[in-house]
């Protein structure tokens, strides 16, 4: 029975308060939608965070990119598996993985990769959707990439892209001549928009080399094998929002190589920030719950550009022999770099980041000490807030450090928060304040299980 009010307010008048818990629990991680993104320069192990949290998550999705990108995990028994189109979801066979509207699609390589899961005992049918908006990516996609880079060769300005079509399709796109999935239900139509698109090539380029009437009829024989995986993902993706079903989104590369933000011209030609979720989804932003950033505790970069914190020398090839720092889908050696604040509150900014997950932590752990850029510092000595517009003032900057202690142990047993030496712990304290964001995984391995919670 509720108590008079006198004596409540008696109980209080003589300061007898409840007792209050010293320890606040953290209220647990369910978002119904999920967003993992990279916040560096791609590769910072957001494939591994995506198949760890896939496990509570019924769909996964992409929404930019196409195979350009290369996410390696590993399953419980520590099978590796390399994907480019296919969620990292795929692991989980309760799972539905989704290719989204912004993703621009090789059909061929697509079913490449699907065969190579399947051979490997894990089924794809019945558990992927491509939407019937994403624009189709050919085999002249690929040889533009390819000839534009060439042109490139020798004057100093190659991307170094992975020459896996990407520019040249978001450019098709673009130039609304593209031709999206759902026109393979229409082999006339195809057929007659193929043909036009390949004049793009073939009038700009002296050598192009592209049998397009070959093509017409490898999509023609293929349609029927692609038509089931065709959906139309925006009214899918919404019904499921509407039921309450948890959605995972998987980005692919990261905020610095985003076409809008990141170091332009060097790099990708899609959205890989939080813009390219909703675009590349046509998911609400209302409807995201988390956003999650995937940050090295150093840094890598494959392809040219700027890249102030970049490490050369000994130091360079060590991290990226521990780190085994080579490209998933090019097996090209990563550039290597100390953390960099400046481009990481950029990035946690312009995504809006709830929560981070510093992977890698483990590589560090045979360093004396670790450097941390903070500030870029201009040839006039003005310290920059952010990262400028400008790359060649950029590439004059000069980087202001902060130096942490090591740890000098091997930390990759480690499970729990506690079992971390206090050094690791405080070079995440370091980074999770001045960033403003709580990071919640930290990676140790690159093991499924390799992972710590922070508290
Ligand atoms: P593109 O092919 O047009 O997207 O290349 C433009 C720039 O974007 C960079 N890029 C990447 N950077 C890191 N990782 C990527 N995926 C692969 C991986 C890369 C690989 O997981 O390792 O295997 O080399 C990726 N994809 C694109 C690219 O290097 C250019 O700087
Ligand atoms: P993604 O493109 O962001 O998905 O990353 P990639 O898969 O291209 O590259 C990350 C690499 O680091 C992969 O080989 C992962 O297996 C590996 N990896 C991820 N997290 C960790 C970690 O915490 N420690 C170590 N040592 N390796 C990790
Ligand atoms: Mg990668």
């Amino acid at each position: 029975a509720a108590q008079p009010a006198a004596r409540r307010h008696a109980a209080g008048a003589r300061c007898q308060a409840a007792p209050v818990a010293t320890v606040v629990a953290e209220p647990k991680f369910e978002p119904q939608v999920c967003v993992v993104l990279g916040t560096q320069w791609g590769d910072e192990g957001k494939g591994k965070l995506v198949d760890i949290l896939a496990q509570e998550y019924e769909i996964v999705a992409r929404a930019q990119g196409g195979a350009n990108a290369g996410h390696t995990i590993y399953d419980s028994e520590g099978n590796k598996y390399k994907l480019h189109l296919i969620p990292s979801g795929i692991l989980n066979p309760k799972a539905t993985c989704v290719i989204g509207n912004g993703v621009v699609v090789h059909l061929p390589g697509l079913f490449e990769e699907i065969k190579g899961m399947q051979e490997r005992g894990v089924s794809v049918e019945g558990r992927l959707l491509i939407s019937d908006r994403a624009h189709m990516l050919f085999e002249l996609h690929k040889e533009i990439d390819g000839a534009r880079e060439a042109e490139l060769a020798g004057t100093g300005k190659q991307i170094g892209t992975t020459k896996r079509g990407i520019g040249p399709a978001y450019s098709s796109k673009s130039t609304r001549n593209g031709l999206r999935l759902g026109d393979i239900r229409r082999p006339q139509q195809f057929a007659e928009k193929l043909r036009k698109l390949s004049l793009d090539g073939s009038k700009r380029f002296d050598d192009f080399d592209y049998d397009v009437e070959a093509d017409i009829k490898l999509y023609e024989e293929m349609a029927a094998v692609v038509a089931p995986y065709i959906a139309d993902t925006v009214y899918q993706l919404n019904e499921w929002c509407d039921e309450g079903r948890k959605i995972l989104i998987e980005g692919a590369n990261a905020t610095m190589l985003d076409i809008d933000f990141g170091t332009y011209p060097y790099v990708t030609s899609s959205n890989p920030s939080i813009g390219g979720v909703l675009t590349g989804l046509g998911i609400a932003p209302n409807r995201l719950g988390a956003v999650i950033g995937v940050a090295k505790a150093y840094t890598t970069r494959v392809g040219a550009g700027p890249y102030p914190t970049e490490i050369f020398g000994e130091l360079a090839e060590e991290l990226r022999e521990v780190g085994a720092e080579y490209g998933t889908t090019t097996g090209r050696p990563r550039r290597i770099g100390w953390l960099d604040m400046v481009a990481l509150k950029y990035a946690s900014r312009i995504n809006g980041l709830t929560h981070l997950n510093l992977t890698k932590l483990d590589v560090l752990s045979d360093l004396e000490e670790i450097k941390i850029g903070v500030a870029y510092r201009t040839p006039d000595g003005t310290l920059l807030p952010t990262v400028p517009e400008d790359l060649d003032l950029l590439e004059q900057c000069e980087v202001v450090y902060e130096t942490l202690p090591g740890w000098k142990v091997d930390i990759s047993k480690c499970r729990a928060w506690e079992d971390l030496p206090e050094a690791a712990r405080s070079y995440v304290r370091w980074i999770e304040q001045r960033l403003g964001v709580h990071c919640k995984w930290i990676g140790v391995g690159p093991g499924r299980d390799a992972v710590v919670e922070k508290p």
